[in-house]
């Protein structure tokens, strides 16, 4: 595969030469090495659910059953279900993890502190405690024990995260097809009984039972952990950084955050700051802290630490030789970095019970010894730095300035510089007046099956030169940010006339002098839920459902469970899903044409749209906008 196919971002192909030159096998050589991949595996029509298989069903003939009787919907659908709640089951692992400190640190038993009170009062209140006269740390006692039950209850209730949140117009919808999750815990143990051997083969109930796993994922994965990481971490603001491997420095001693959970990165990120006179004295200009994938996106959120890469590029990022530490949470991390690593310089700390690596350092991070751990790790760096040969540095010179940290606090915050009274209405006014058409979210992964970044930038581009506002998360945002769509001289020189004139309009009013980006950045993946937050708050304030809003999503380049997860949810609130390649669902008619079609869209609103090209994805999305705003006689 040349060069070019695999990537558009230059710093990456850099490093792709340096890894050919050198022999180091990358994510890219080994799709090449799957080729061909399974059929029956990319059709979904393989099912290992029980012993007496694997059975495989031919999609021209027979066998068309499994030993069991399982047809070709059946095993489709029941793999769905499995992968999405394995994607559901990993942000609500993560919101249980920072539910957990928050309940520590109510009891005083560990060195955080709550940075937004405003933040946590307000959350209070719309779980309905009573926030009076309470002081702080009582009050998030009762907000964590009040989250603990989205995880975990005994009543048959609707999940509490989901029912202070939720329009009233989507729980009588859920309500209707039976699908308002109780809690949790309870409804992923579901979906594991639902499909093991012997127990639903009705593909609709399935794909019912998928669509409350996505409900899970929104509101006891997304948004509880994005809510309480406001509470604990502060809720961002605007903030001005730079992104790509240029941000790693050579004479100052490299530490990168790989993964999900801002609990341990939060605290990396203080440690280096505290240990660079340590730095200093084993020879280095000081530490150097940069981030990848979504906890990158967490801290360059709240203090500003410059993202090196997204997904694909972590390998890339080793092959630098100047990253002296990496150090990984959960999610999203190659097992193969040990091997760059190896070829090149750095050590990978593994931190986690539930995730550790063969050939890795392992420092098991708790709560508790949260400080010693983070302090040893970055002094692990430190003699790491000593031992880095310098000859072999080879740090490509890109960085690009981005603008990030857009809440919808600070989104409403800027808009309120126009309209202190009533916020939301400039946003809105451009949206009918047509200055703005709609907005998309775009979000979600590099997969290693498509160019990397291809499909965000170009997509994204078309969208914004006609006047579509997007807000971005996850390693889509990287992907934007790398190719300057994240800065004001996007909004100059790419955005539409109408997206450029409101967007120059708030930057003024805000006194930023300058525009505002054309594209948002909202944060990691489970920010997502900022971008939920802000859909409902703008359907509100229209009187109108979140389904009719000229608004779609796309996740161009999917790779994750949790990108299928959380784009159930979108389907789910009524919003129009575009991504780039489908689930591996294709060898069921019934299920594909559902989730594409009917009977999905006439009961949610939304649907998924699979498109590989960035061009005509945007025009399908662009005339999904221009319907909407049609049927709201715009
Ligand atoms: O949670 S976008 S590749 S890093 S899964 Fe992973 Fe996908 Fe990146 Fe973030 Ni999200
Ligand atoms: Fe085969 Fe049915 Fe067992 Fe799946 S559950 S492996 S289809 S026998």
């Amino acid at each position: 595969m040349s060069l070019d196919k695999k990537t558009i971002d230059r710093a990456a192909r850099q490093m792709l030469e340096r890894t050919r030159a050198d022999g180091v096998k990358t994510v890219w050589d080994r799709l090449e090495a799957q080729q061909p991949q399974c059929g029956f595996g990319l059709l979904g029509i393989c099912c290992r659910n029980c012993l007496q298989g694997p059975c495989r069903i031919n999609p021209f003939g027979e066998p068309s059953r499994g030993v069991c009787g399982a047809d070709a919907d059946t095993i489709v659908a029941r793999n769905l279900l499995r992968s999405v709640a394995g994607g559901t089951s990993a942000h609500v692992d993560h919101a249980y993890e920072v539910v957990e400190a928050l309940d520590k640190i109510a009891k005083g038993q560990i060195d955080y502190q709550i940075q937004d009170e405003h933040k946590l009062k307000a959350i209070a209140t719309k779980l309905g405690l009573e926030t009076d006269q309470k002081d702080i740390t009582t009050l998030a006692g009762e907000v964590a024990e009040k989250a603990f039950e989205s995880f975990t209850n005994h009543t048959s209730e609707t999940m509490g995260w989901l029912a202070a949140w939720a329009p009233q117009e989507r729980i009588d919808t859920w309500g209707k097809l039976g699908v308002l999750p109780r809690n949790a815990d309870r409804e992923i143990r579901e979906a594991m009984h639902q499909t093991t051997m012997g127990v639903d083969a009705d593909p609709i109930n399935l794909l019912l039972a998928t669509v409350k796993q996505g409900l899970v994922d929104g509101f006891a994965g997304l948004k509880l952990a994005t809510d309480i990481q406001d509470i604990i971490f502060g809720t961002p603001q605007p903030v001005k950084a730079e992104t790509n491997l240029g941000v790693l420095k050579a004479d100052h001693v490299n530490v990168v955050v790989h993964g999900h959970v801002p609990l341990l990165s939060e605290k990396i990120v203080e440690w280096c700051r505290r240990l660079e006179e340590e730095a200093k004295a084993a020879g280095a200009a000081g530490i150097n802290v940069a981030g990848i994938c979504c906890t990158g996106n967490e801290v360059l959120m709240r203090q500003g630490v410059p993202p090196a890469t997204n997904f694909l590029g972590q390998e890339l990022a080793l092959a630098t030789g100047a990253v002296d530490l990496m150090v990984v949470d959960a999610q999203c991390i190659m097992p193969s970095l040990i091997n760059v690593a190896q070829c090149y310089h750095g050590e990978i700390v593994t931190t986690m019970p539930i995730s550790k690596i063969p050939g890795a350092h392992h420092v098991p991070f708790t709560l508790e010894e949260a400080d010693q751990q983070a302090r040893e790790i970055v002094r692990r760096a430190i003699n790491s730095f000593k031992k880095r040969d310098m000859n072999r540095v080879q740090i490509p010179e890109e960085k690009v300035p981005i603008v990030a940290g857009f809440s919808v606090e600070a989104i409403i915050g800027a808009l309120a510089k126009i309209n202190a009274e009533d916020p939301l209405k400039p946003l809105v006014e451009s949206i009918k007046n047509g200055a703005i058409l709609g907005a998309v979210g775009t979000v979600g992964c590099n997969n290693v099956k498509f160019t990397q970044d291809l499909v965000h930038v170009e997509l994204v581009k078309q969208l914004i030169a006609n006047d579509v506002l997007v807000v971005a998360t996850g390693c889509s945002a990287h992907a934007l940010g790398k190719a300057g769509l994240l800065h004001p001289d996007a909004t100059k020189n790419v955005a539409g006339p109408g997206l450029r004139q409101v967007l120059t309009a708030v930057g003024e009013a805000a006194g930023l002098g300058e525009p505002l980006p054309p594209v948002l950045h909202m944060g990691s993946c489970v920010d997502n839920s900022r971008i939920g937050d802000l859909l409902i708050a703008l359907a509100d304030y229209l009187g109108v459902a979140v389904k009719d809003l000229p608004v779609a999503a796309s996740a161009p380049e999917p790779q994750h469970e949790k990108a299928l997860s959380i784009g159930t949810w979108a389907v789910a609130m009524g919003i129009l899903t575009h991504v780039g390649l489908p689930p591996h669902v294709l060898g069921s008619a019934t299920v594909s044409g559902a989730l594409t079609g009917q009977p999905v869209e006439s009961l949610l609103g939304g649907k998924f749209y699979v498109e590989a090209d960035p061009v005509k994805a945007a025009e399908g999305l662009i005339n999904h906008l221009k319907s909407k705003r049609k049927a709201l006689g715009l």
